[in-house]
């Protein structure tokens, strides 16, 4: 196909079945702050090597999705201005504007399926928006991982989102929710969020033989495995609170609608935080990406 290129470092490691961990290029130019996201995303992927997988950063550019950027291309993503944030209803035009896209959960869930990579790390997935029920403001993350076999390991849903909703939404479309060491599903900033998860694992193994088991059975689509933050970054309920019903008030009051309110919102809260967020959310990820790499190692050993 001519719409993907995988970089040799990642095809080598498919296959001579070495985990693989897909990441998301929103977070990169979208998600974060300059510089914080190029420092971030190289970290990441460091994280990843030293517990014995490889990265795969996808992202579109030159009319291809391309899986396994180079340190210049991640450069790029970080740098540019303009890169269109993709989900699955962008992907086509943007490859065929030969436009610079960073792709989202959906977006990289895609791609991560048409290379054969069967793990991604990130840090929040997108869900259900407060007052959903009346805008249907509801991420397209959500139906993908109904659909591509990519198990996503984040740290749960912001409260920016209605996390209740989110959980049902996933109900419905048969994604299975599975928290890392804990029965309560997390809300990113903060490692408990008053909802249980339904379903817990006490080890990567488990989360493997669990993906391996449903794809196995054709049961298609992913899961979210939730990831708590790790407890010294965990910002308190009532500071994380606060920041994010004021950064959505301030939202409202502007006007922002459709795919720029999470990363509005995103900004405000660093803003309203005094950078703190920032420092979460960065520890979060690379907690991910260290689940993710023990995840794919115990995958890509099992598959025969
Ligand atoms: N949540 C975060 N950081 C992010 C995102 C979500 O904490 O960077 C990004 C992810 O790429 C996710 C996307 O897939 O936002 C969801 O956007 P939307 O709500 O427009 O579907
Ligand atoms: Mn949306």
């Amino acid at each position: 196909m001519n719409y993907i290129e995988i970089s040799t470092e990642v095809k080598e490691a498919l296959a001579s079945k070495k985990g693989v961990v897909a990441l998301e290029s929103t977070i990169i130019s979208h998600g974060m702050p300059y510089p914080q996201n190029l420092e971030t995303a190289l970290e990441v992927e460091q994280v990843i090597r030293e517990n014995g997988s490889i990265p795969a950063t996808i992202a579109i550019m030159d009319g291809k999705v391309k899986v396994g950027l180079s340190k210049d291309e991640i450069q790029r993503m970080a740098e540019s201005k303009n890169v269109r944030k993709v989900s699955r209803r962008d992907i086509a035009y943007t490859i065929s504007q030969k436009e610079l896209g960073a792709t989202t959960v959906s977006g990289t869930m895609i791609g991560a399926q048409m290379a054969g990579v069967k793990i991604f790390a990130t840090g929040g997935i997108g869900g259900v928006h407060r007052d959903g029920e009346n805008t249907l403001d509801i991420s397209a993350d959500l139906t993908e991982l109904s659909k591509s076999n990519v198990g996503v390991v984040c740290a749960g849903v912001k409260s920016i989102l209605d996390i209740g909703r989110t959980l049902e939404y996933l109900e419905t479309l048969g994604v299975p929710i599975i928290t890392y060491k804990s029965s309560e599903f997390p809300a990113f900033f903060c490692s408990k969020s008053g909802f249980t998860s339904h379903l817990k694992a006490d080890s990567a193994e488990e989360i493997a033989n669990m993906l391996q088991t449903k794809w196995q059975m054709d049961l298609k689509g992913g899961a979210v495995i939730a990831n708590p933050i790790p407890t010294e970054y965990d910002i308190k309920e009532e500071i994380i609170g606060k920041a994010i019903d004021d950064a959505l008030k301030e939202c409202n009051d502007n006007g922002i609608k459709g795919k720029d309110v999470t990363p509005f919102l995103l900004s405000k809260i660093k803003e309203i935080t005094g950078g703190d967020s920032l420092k979460s959310n960065i520890a979060l990820v690379k907690n991910n990406a260290r689940l993710a790499a023990n995840i794919a190692k115990q995958i890509a050993q099992k598959e025969d």
